[in-house]
């Protein structure tokens, strides 16, 4: 493949903590819609990609290092998954990757701008592929806070946060009482699912939200990986359930039916990513 297609490259940055996270690219999209910055770029090395406030979020040869890590451990383990739940996930990853889940039979996706979803069906077509025409996808364009917080208790088998981080829109989802409301709406022998940021790079906010998800369910853990672009490179998602940590122990019937189409995930990855915790991390969730 002829890997020069894109001209006049600039360096695209996130900047964190005085560190650039960057790719060589050209800005095909820059504008403000009523929640944030979006911007579209593309790349020779990772494809088109979504920043969102000037933060990575996605991009087309990136995305199933992130999304299939959120998404398969829990739809694996769950006891049941007719009715999932994703808060957030407006570029369409994660209902891409949920939706090869034959058993599903209801998948909501709550997204608060409507803009991004626009945006990434308009740009990033593959990231959301197949997902934006299946029937059994409901998307409503609300707040994913106020959606769990008026939601019924037991409605949902799976949920799954896939937001951005914790500022702007989305900083609401990094607290006690948004977890509080998705364990009362989890179904008994149902899984949560969210992306936790990096241990490296956002290690207080990390640190806190296993604990306090592990406060809220009883049962947390986190799994770590690696989506290159981000800050550090280094990623991690977290699993919660309410009576044992099923979301340990994939189903092998459930593997085979997604795992020819995974780059990433395997039963063999999830175990090891399970137990990929640093010294530090665990000793820090110990206190
Ligand atoms: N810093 C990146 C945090 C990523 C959160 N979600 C990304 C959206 C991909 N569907």
């Amino acid at each position: 493949m002829d890997k020069s297609h894109v001209e006049k490259l600039n360096w695209i940055d996130e900047i964190h903590e005085d560190v650039r996270y960057g790719l060589k690219a050209k800005v095909i999209l820059d504008e403000y819609s009523d929640y944030q910055r979006i911007t579209i770029i593309e790349s020779n090395r990772y494809g088109k990609g979504l920043l969102l406030d000037s933060c990575w979020m996605t991009a087309e040869f990136q995305e199933k290092h992130y999304h299939e890590a959120l998404v398969h451990p829990a739809l694996c383990s769950a006891n049941d998954i007719k009715r999932v739940l994703i808060i957030g996930g407006g570029d369409g990853g994660t209902a891409k990757e949920c939706l090869r889940h034959k058993q599903i039979k209801n998948l909501d996706l709550i997204e608060i701008d409507n803009r991004v979803i626009e945006v990434c069906q308009e740009y990033l077509p593959g990231i959301g592929s197949y997902a934006w025409k299946d029937p059994r996808l409901n998307i409503k364009i609300e707040d994913g806070i106020t959606w769990v917080s008026n939601a019924h208790e037991n409605s949902y088998d799976v949920i799954i946060v896939d937001g951005s981080d914790p500022k702007g829109p989305a900083k609401g989802l990094f607290n006690r009482n948004f977890y509080e409301n998705c364990k009362r709406i989890l179904k008994p022998g149902g899984v949560f699912a969210t992306q936790s940021e990096s241990p490296e790079s956002f290690f207080k906010i990390h640190i806190e939200m296993v604990q306090i998800i592990r406060e809220v369910f009883n049962f947390a853990d986190p799994l770590y990986g690696w989506v290159p672009m981000y800050p550090s490179g280094w990623w991690s998602w977290t699993f919660a359930s309410k009576e044992s940590p099923i979301y340990l122990n994939p189903m092998k019937e459930r593997a085979d039916q997604i795992k020819e189409e995974c780059e990433i995930w395997s039963i063999r990855w999830q175990q090891g990513a399970f137990h990929a915790m640093p010294a530090f991390v665990e000793r820090a969730l110990e206190k």
